[in-house]
């Protein structure tokens, strides 16, 4: 019922706006001037509108700037990623800098040259020297862009070292968990075809290089300074591992292995302290203590970055980068797959 009276206030709306309108028309006309024809008042009018939401929505964006600052991800936490953040910021202030330049010209110029009595446009259909500069410019600034960024992603992509701590993520609808290639750092093989009971990742019995391997669900582990080389399967659909912290991200593909490496450079105590992350924990505890929920603590996060189905938001896991001390004595604690059987 309350539906419907909203439904009839609409319309009823919509009638007297009109109304008002045509109203607004006669009166006009019947002072002389023609409603429908766009006078030079006008076309000054908009001019300065027009000025005025360049000054308005350049302002925002200074606003936002200033405003949202403090809730970006905080300094990598991986040796490739410093080299990333200053690719991220080279290409942010590009995009800044020509954002700027482009719409100040576009809502000058339509300010400048709005209509006046006894204006007329130049016909002006061809330059070759400007079609080149805005050919040119562009395209040597895209590729400096695209051979940094393809520099950057084989730094992640190349083989790994000889001695790089080989891990499985092993994504599946709604959860990921994670396999350490135990003393020979030789992951076992494994079928989806095995796949049953506790043997979720379809480990293969036969195979002696899987019987040391260890399989962890809820926290993974990993040394700071060493290498990490994460071997990516998938069990249904696409997911995606992407570890923000650390920045990088991969594919999980059912049907195939993706990679990629990285060396975490800062442990997870370390990051607990810095003043920035201190800031950021801070405000996000005051928000969750106004809703009665439980305090945060920063944990560096391996996420789902597919849209993978229902649950996709759920599929996280904590990752605690440790000194080498404490990574052993996890380590030491953990049992292999085989073994737990
Ligand atoms: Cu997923």
């Amino acid at each position: 019922m309350i539906q419907v009276l909203v439904y009839v206030a609409i319309v009823l709306l919509i009638i007297t706006v009109a109304q008002l309108v045509r109203v607004f028309e006669l009166a006009s006309e019947l002072k002389g001037a023609k409603s429908n024809e766009v006078n030079y008042k006008d076309h000054r009018t908009q001019g300065k509108l027009i000025m005025g939401f360049l000054i308005a929505f350049f302002a925002f964006f200074i606003w936002q700037v200033f405003n949202y600052k403090d809730m970006l991800l905080p300094e990598a936490a991986s040796v490739h990623g410093k080299d990333l953040d200053w690719l991220m910021w080279f290409n942010m202030w590009l995009v800044i800098i020509v954002f700027f330049i482009i719409n100040f010209l576009l809502f000058y110029f339509a300010y400048k040259y709005y209509s006046r009595p006894d204006s007329m446009a130049t016909y002006y259909p061809h330059n070759n020297k400007l079609e080149m500069i805005w050919t040119v410019v562009p395209a040597i600034v895209l590729a400096v862009i695209i051979i940094l960024g393809l520099k950057m992603w084989n730094t992640i992509t190349e083989p790994a070292s000889q001695d790089a701590i080989v891990i499985e993520l092993y994504a599946k609808q709604f959860d990921w968990t994670a396999r350490y290639a135990g003393k020979d750092n030789v992951l076992g093989r494994s079928n989806f075809k095995n796949i049953g009971g506790a043997n979720a990742l379809g480990m293969d019995t036969l195979d002696p290089a899987g019987l040391d391997d260890i399989v962890v669900h809820n926290e993974l582990h990993i040394p700071v300074g060493k290498q990490i080389e994460f071997k990516i399967n998938s069990r249904d659909v696409i997911h995606s591992a992407f570890m923000p912290h650390f920045r990088i991200q991969m594919n999980a593909v059912p049907g195939m292995t993706t990679s990629m490496h990285m060396t975490p450079s800062i442990t997870t105590d370390e990051m607990r302290r810095k003043p920035y992350v201190i800031d950021q924990v801070k405000r996000i505890n005051e928000i969750r203590a106004k809703k009665g929920e439980e305090p945060y603590e920063f944990n560096y996060i391996l996420l789902c970055n597919k849209i993978c189905g229902a649950s996709h938001s759920n599929m996280q896991m904590n990752v605690v980068v440790d000194t080498q001390e404490q990574y052993d004595t996890w380590l030491g604690q953990q049992k292999a797959f085989f073994a737990k059987k």
